[in-house]
């Protein structure tokens, strides 16, 4: 399983679809993983919203991700936890982990990506890559150069998250990116399937031309 198109669910940017429908439509349209992020939710309501998430990815095959919450990504059976400055260290969710789940790990710097691949996780996230009105506390861009900077210094998949779209994702992949972690640019779409296909379609096209 892949990084290629990862969608964060949002249930704001989502116009009111839940999270396992916006889940839905994203793996109809290829999306390979799914990450459930819900600022509003804790313990219970994000356990109950992560339940149907994964039924929605078992039946596509698609990894699935809970944001922030090592405890409900275990309860829930998720394939793994995101996880940013603010979270449990990566070197203690790894330690607390089972064998073969998935920790990934919000950078902002080279130096952070390579702390987290030292801690354990297995993949990083360069966040936010671009500016982005979906998160409040951001921050700038740290732009492409640093992305690739980091794909230089780190062997994990890198994914890029923060203002990705359909016309930078070319040069996203271009810069090093294994896959692009998005939010409006799916499931902030009207038609969510059709616009997680197209992405899909350009970072294949990108891949292929190397
Ligand atoms: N983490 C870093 S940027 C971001 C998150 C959750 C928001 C990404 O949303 P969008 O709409 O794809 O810029
Ligand atoms: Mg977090």
């Amino acid at each position: 399983m892949g990084y290629d198109l990862y969608v964060v669910t949002d249930e704001e940017i989502g116009r009111g679809l839940s999270h396992a429908e916006l889940a839905r439509r994203a793996v109809a349209g290829g999306a390979d993983a799914v990450q459930l992020r819900d600022k509003r939710l804790s313990g219970r309501g994000l356990l109950e919203a992560a339940l149907a998430v994964r039924e929605v990815t078992l039946d596509a095959g698609a990894l699935f991700i809970v944001n922030d919450r090592l405890d409900v990504a275990l309860a829930a059976g998720a394939d793994g936890v995101h996880l940013g400055a603010g979270d449990l260290p990566v070197r203690e969710a790894r330690r607390i982990a089972p064998p073969g789940f998935v920790i990934g790990a919000s950078v902002g710097s080279v130096d952070a990506a390579v702390r987290a691949a030292a801690e354990g996780a297995d993949y990083v996230a360069l966040s936010p890559t671009f500016p982005t009105g979906s998160k409040n506390d951001a921050g700038p861009g740290h732009g492409l150069a640093v992305l690739s900077e980091i794909r230089g210094a780190v062997s994990l998949p890198l994914v890029a998250i923060g203002g990705i779209t359909a016309t930078n994702v070319g040069d996203v992949i271009a810069a090093g990116a294994d896959g692009i972690a998005v939010i409006s640019a799916v499931v902030g779409q009207e038609d969510v399937t059709g616009a997680a296909r197209d992405l899909r379609a350009r970072i294949a096209a990108a891949k292929a031309r190397g």
